[in-house]
């Protein structure tokens, strides 16, 4: 699949979308600077210090609030046109409400978003990457339905205040994660422990106050501001552990539909509401474990209404794939709780290899597969923009791991695009710098560039995966031999 030169056969279009993504939250610090508003990941580590693997916080972390001017020189070092980004909802509306708007903040965005375009690299913003103000937290977050009004009223302002420049909005970042995590169990804050029950009311409400804000950007701020607006899933690719087995192909197909498909098929399928499997299942559970009602809420005919074709986009983030066998009874495991309901068990290959977090395995083709279970599910109508995608080390400027990552990963979607017909019009790289990664800290590296955190400069340095990232843009194919060409990092 590759000439004698090293490149690849198929090449990305010309105008194909190509980025690197991160989040506020893992990149800004400056958590008190600037009038801001305390998040919930603010608040809580400051509370539990030892949450984190390394007893670390976002205090600092990349100090981008101050470094933002670095951060545009890395991205334009890599040929880039587009950044995709998040707004701290704290630092717009530090009690979360619209009743106080934080100038400061505003006008850090908008300082942002200009330094951005004079380069000419369109920011790409979503407005909720899990830093959720702490007022509004405390009301419950995303399991009280009041917050679909607040999340409509800060994307109000987003849009008013932003909206002249930014013309690709996601609505939230991988809202399965968000909940499962962070409501369902603990390795997120805010750490509910509400399995099964607050974990659903939160993909729930995401879900609506997701369809709210598309709505009010379509009707109300479309039609003079000419942008998109989507939403941003997270996917695992999921592969039966044994093919032959009916049973282990049924809970692959299982997971699919109850970690994406239960936000996908709201949105995207032409029915709308949740898959049939999901909610025959969590129903048919819910019952047997005594509940008088299932534990997933009902939409109400409107609202189903509401959130089909409430995207212009499908943003998928991808890493990893896992392989699944059924698995209905596992000790240990909490009940009731969105995992058990699933009712998988998964394991990865012990043949692929894990460069860094344990959870991520390398396993290429599977991002070809998630990107084709998609076009099944979902069509060609709406185009796939992969919003991020990447591979975490424990650190090094050489990283090798990374480079063949990406270059594997990247020509696994142009077989998508090229042989299967996946309608795919960008891919983000996930990330711009080493950074902040939640539970473990600073521990994992995700970033095409390195980062001194013992220098309160927080100084950048481009790894050899930065290099090949920008000779892929360059020259729209894969060079897999780009590596041998160019001299080692020190
Ligand atoms: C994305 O989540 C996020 O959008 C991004 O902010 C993050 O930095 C990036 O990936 C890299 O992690 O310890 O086995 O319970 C990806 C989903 C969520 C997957 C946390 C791993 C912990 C797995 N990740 N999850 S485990």
């Amino acid at each position: 699949y590759v000439d004698g030169s090293g490149l690849s056969n198929y090449s990305f279009p010309d105008d194909f979308i190509f980025g690197v993504a991160t989040a506020a939250f893992q990149i800004e610090g400056a958590w008190n600077i600037g009038n801001k508003g305390e998040s919930m990941w603010d608040t809580y580590l400051h509370k539990h210090p030892n949450f984190t693997v390394d007893g670390s916080n976002g205090d600092v972390a990349t100090d981008s609030y101050h470094k933002y001017k670095t951060d545009i020189n890395c991205v334009k070092s890599l040929g880039l046109k587009y950044y995709r980004m998040s707004i701290s909802w704290p630092r717009i509306l530090p009690q979360g409400t619209d009743n106080v708007i934080n100038k400061d903040g505003v006008r850090y965005y908008r300082t942002l978003f200009k330094e951005l375009l004079k380069e000419n690299i369109t920011p790409v913003v979503t407005l909720f990457h899990w830093d959720l103000p702490t007022p509004l937290m405390d009301l419950g977050g995303w399991s009280n339905p009041k917050i679909i009004d607040y999340f409509e009223d800060y994307a109000k302002v987003a849009f008013t205040l932003f909206g002249d420049i930014i013309k690709l909005w996601s609505t939230m970042n991988e809202p399965h994660q968000h909940c499962s995590n962070g409501y369902g169990g603990d390795n997120f804050v805010p750490a509910m422990m509400s399995g099964g029950v607050g974990e659903y009311l939160c993909a729930h409400y995401m879900l609506l106050a997701h369809a709210r804000a598309y709505h009010l950007y379509d009707k109300s701020f479309r039609p003079h501001q000419k942008g998109k607006i989507g939403i941003t899933l997270d996917a695992f690719y999921a592969e039966p552990k044994d093919p032959t087995k009916q049973s282990d192909r049924d809970a692959a197909e299982r997971y699919l539909q109850m970690h994406l498909g239960i936000f996908a098929h709201p949105i995207y399928s032409s029915m709308g509401d949740y898959p049939p499997l999901v909610r025959e299942r969590i129903n048919n559970i819910s019952l047997s474990q005594g509940f008088t009602r299932s534990r997933l809420p009902y939409f109400t005919s409107s609202e189903i209404d509401l959130l089909r074709g409430s995207s212009d986009f499908f943003g998928l983030n991808h890493y990893t794939t896992y392989l699944m066998s059924d698995m209905p009874m596992l000790q240990g495991w909490r009940v009731p709780s969105w995992d058990h309901d699933t009712g998988v068990l998964l394991e990865q290959n012990p043949l692929w290899p894990k460069p860094g977090a344990d959870w991520l395995a390398v396993y290429p083709a599977g991002f070809r597969k998630v990107l084709n279970w998609i076009t099944r599910n979902y069509g060609t109508r709406i185009p796939i923009i992969v919003t991020e995608n990447g591979v975490s080390d424990f650190g090094g400027l050489n990283d090798y791991a990374r480079v063949s990552y990406y270059n594997n990963y990247l020509y696994q979607m142009l077989l998508a695009m090229y042989e299967d017909g996946c309608n795919i019009q960008g891919y983000f790289a996930w990330t711009l710098m080493d950074d902040f990664e939640w539970k473990d800290g600073y521990t994992v590296k995700f970033g095409l560039f390195h980062v001194d955190f013992n220098s309160t400069e927080r100084t950048r340095i481009p790894k050899l995966s930065a290099f090949n990232y920008a000779e892929i843009v360059r020259r729209r194919r894969i060079n897999f031999k780009y590596i041998e060409q160019i001299p080692k990092a020190h």
